[in-house]
């Protein structure tokens, strides 16, 4: 297929005339997709397709691997820390944005999402990040009903030979602001056969400054490890990997608390072997654990009131696991799969001050879903075809809840109420998607992709008993309610894309459009115990989780002019909106309007790049939550990497060169006393911050 590449700040040097050969070259098959990515020469590290946009972030100068979504067309983050980015995807987030970690789902242990899927990828360790641009495939996720995102670990090459060498990289990073540092190695002994990694990156840093002061808390200490085995045969292939990640004191100043630790272990295990031609098994595994605690007083100014200190214990724990039987036809390949995710949570909330004080926030929550699904994929000369049909069957349930220390009866009311209640729920849902690619004429491809997808609530959703904050990184200020009632959430969703080269021009763009019944979001309760708690421990109502209805619809592309071989011209532009169909009101923390345009110039041995991010006005917000409108702004950046030989790579960054006071939309609201913002305004960006860095390849 014609790949789109655009520009980003990389090495490898290729004319887009290159590339594109080599991706028509690889054109017959598109079930070798993955390999032909690995084949294609990325002109500048970020590629945008007809299917994906993919992006290789152990190139990329942040600290957090969400951070590179802002780079890619209708994609962005919503941050809630500088390790607490919530992908958000074409209007959707959270929950709804399934993402896979080597195309395995990792089970959260936060219930406001503090270790997102994405904080679990350290980015000098991470190769590639790659973004479905529109439906994704019922195979790719058992839940997908905002899109589908996968993460790859950078765990080296195989060898060419029988013989085993050693190969690996050690790089540090360095920004000015806050102190940042980044440290990462890969150690990797292999041969053609097998391979042998070991992965770590550390992470640390104080508060960031913004040109109105600093951020506080949001300084940062994260480790990763990762240890892996892998086998590449003639008919088989096979991963297996142990990992760890250690997060310790990192703000959240979005958030109501801050963490304090995530300690998780990561156990994978996958494979594929073909029995003949035509048919392959495929087959997956990981189990991960994590152990959480986060507080309002370690890293924050405490609250007045030793009265007012809150430290919260959460674990989530489960397995992921998948069996797929690929069968080859005569031009066509047919999968069949089941698949499943079974995963347990518990959170209890207390005051260290008095011991008096306990809230099971969420006890024994349980949350297992299997799916059986059919795809059928047809590749051809001038078109490709694609259906697939999922059906996945979700039960949930929680224990028995109790509360300690909240004046009043409400609390106490509303945890019998819980405790009679009915919780143990089951979902049935069928998801559907068909998907259709065609060359229309020399250089221009179409495609178009009609989707039902569902979404069962999460457990936040159904079992929030008492009104707390815990809703999955919502970061609204809100105090929330669960609703025993919930039904799954649909989303119908039509994507046309066109794809086209002419010369040294190339233009992606894709508009799309979702109607969302059972659109889960919050609305006022009636439930009058539940105001009653909200109103004192916030001083608002509470709002109630509800099945509403919702529409999203926008445009995003991507684009790239080749002036010469070395200077290149590029840029992405994304526009979504979402409303609520069924009453006037915006749907909430929607990523503005936003475009770039970057120039680079690439010589033998250094690349240079400047790039100017630009973010409309977003006065397009909900009502329902009070969220504040954000003035646009516009950014400059450069960067310059170095390549004095083939080991060696120096990297020399340059942010918010104007020094430019800004808001991000989706940085959210600042939560902390004390601070050098007031609470309730939208947190600022970094002031002009200055990063370099070295990596050596052996
Ligand atoms: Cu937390």
């Amino acid at each position: 297929m014609n790949k789109l590449k655009l520009t980003a700040a990389v090495l490898a040097v290729a004319t887009s005339i290159a590339g594109q050969a080599l991706a028509q070259q690889n054109n017959e098959d598109s079930t070798r997709e993955d390999a032909e990515r690995i084949e294609e020469i990325l002109v500048l590290g970020r590629s945008v397709d007809l299917n994906s946009s993919n992006i290789e972030v152990d190139k990329e100068m942040v600290v957090d691997t969400s951070t590179v979504l802002k780079r890619l067309p209708g994609s962005d983050v919503n941050t809630n820390g500088r390790i607490t980015g919530i992908a958000q995807h074409r209007g959707m987030y959270g929950d709804r944005v399934s993402v896979s970690i080597d195309d395995l789902g990792m089970i959260s242990g936060g219930p406001n999402a503090m270790d997102t899927p994405l904080s679990y990828v350290s980015p000098m360790i991470t190769k590639e990040l790659i973004v479905q641009r529109g439906i994704a495939s019922v195979s790719s996720a058992s839940e997908s009903v905002g899109g589908h995102i996968n993460a790859i670990l950078a765990r080296g090459d195989f060898g060419d030979s029988n013989n085993f060498g050693i190969g690996g990289m050690l790089g540090t990073r360095y920004s000015g602001n806050g102190d940042t540092s980044t440290t990462a190695m890969r150690v990797s002994v292999a041969n053609q056969d097998h391979r042998f990694s070991l992965l770590t990156q550390a992470d640390r840093a104080d508060d960031l400054t913004t040109p109105v002061g600093k951020i506080t808390p949001s300084g940062l200490t994260r480790d990763r490890f990762d240890l892996s085995y892998a086998f590449s045969g003639d008919d088989s292939e096979l991963l297996a990997f142990i990992g760890k990640l250690d997060t310790q004191d990192s703000g959240t100043p979005a958030l109501a608390m801050d963490i304090g630790s995530v300690d998780t272990m990561i156990y994978g295990l996958q494979g594929r072997t073909s029995f003949t031609e035509d048919f392959a098994v495929e087959a997956k595994l990981a189990y991960n654990d994590v152990e959480h605690w986060m507080d309002n007083f370690s890293l924050r100014q405490p609250p007045p009131n030793t009265m007012g200190y809150r430290q919260n214990f959460a674990t989530g724990s489960g397995s992921v696991f998948s069996l797929v039987g690929v069968f080859g036809l005569a031009d066509s390949q047919l999968s069949i799969g089941v698949d499943g995710q079974l995963a347990e949570h518990s959170s209890v909330i207390t005051n260290p001050e008095n011991p008096m004080f306990n809230i099971d926030n969420f006890v024994d929550v349980q949350r297992d879903l299997a799916g059986l699904f059919a795809e059928w994929k047809m590749s051809g000369e001038v078109s490709d075809w694609e259906f697939g049909v999922r059906y996945n069957s979700v039960f949930t349930d929680a224990g028995d809840v109790s509360v300690m220390g909240i004046m009043g009866g409400a609390a106490q009311e509303l945890a019998e109420a819980f405790n009679t209640a009915n919780r143990g729920l089951s979902f049935e849902n069928v998801d559907a998607v068909a998907r259709y690619r065609r060359n229309l004429t020399q250089g221009v491809q179409f495609r178009l992709e009609l989707g039902s997808k569902t979404r069962a609530p999460s457990y936040q959703e159904l079992y929030l008993w008492l009104p707390l904050q815990a809703t999955g990184g919502l970061a609204d200020g809100r105090n929330y309610i669960g609703n025993l009632e919930l039904d799954a959430e649909r989303s119908n969703e039509i994507n046309v894309g066109l794809d086209w080269t002419t010369g040294n021009f190339q233009f992606s763009p894709q508009i799309y459009y979702k109607d969302v019944s059972d659109y889960i979001q919050g609305v006022p309760t009636t439930n009058m115990a539940a105001n009653m708690v909200a109103m004192m421990m916030s001083g608002n109502p509470a709002l109630q989780f509800e099945n509403v209805d919702a529409q999203i619809y926008g445009i995003d592309l991507a684009w790239q002019y080749a002036i010469n071989d070395r200077v290149y011209l590029d840029g992405i532009g994304s526009y979504t909106r979402g409303e609520r169909a069924d009453i006037s009101d915006n749907l909430y923390r929607l990523t503005p309007p936003k475009a770039s345009l970057g120039i680079s110039y690439i010589a033998n041995s250094w690349t240079v790049r400047s790039e100017v991010v630009g973010y409309a006005r977003q006065d397009k917000v909900s009502a329902y939550n009070d969220e504040k409108e954000t003035p646009g702004y516009g950014l400059l950046n450069l960067s310059l990497n170095l390549t004095p030989n083939e080991s060696l790579r120096l990297e020399l960054q340059v942010h918010n060169l104007f020094d430019k006071t800004y808001q991000d939309h989706l940085a959210g609201v600042n939560r902390v006393n004390g601070s050098d913002m007031p609470v309730g305004e939208r947190l600022y960006g970094p002031e002009r911050s200055i990063s370099a860095g070295i990596i050596y390849r052996f």
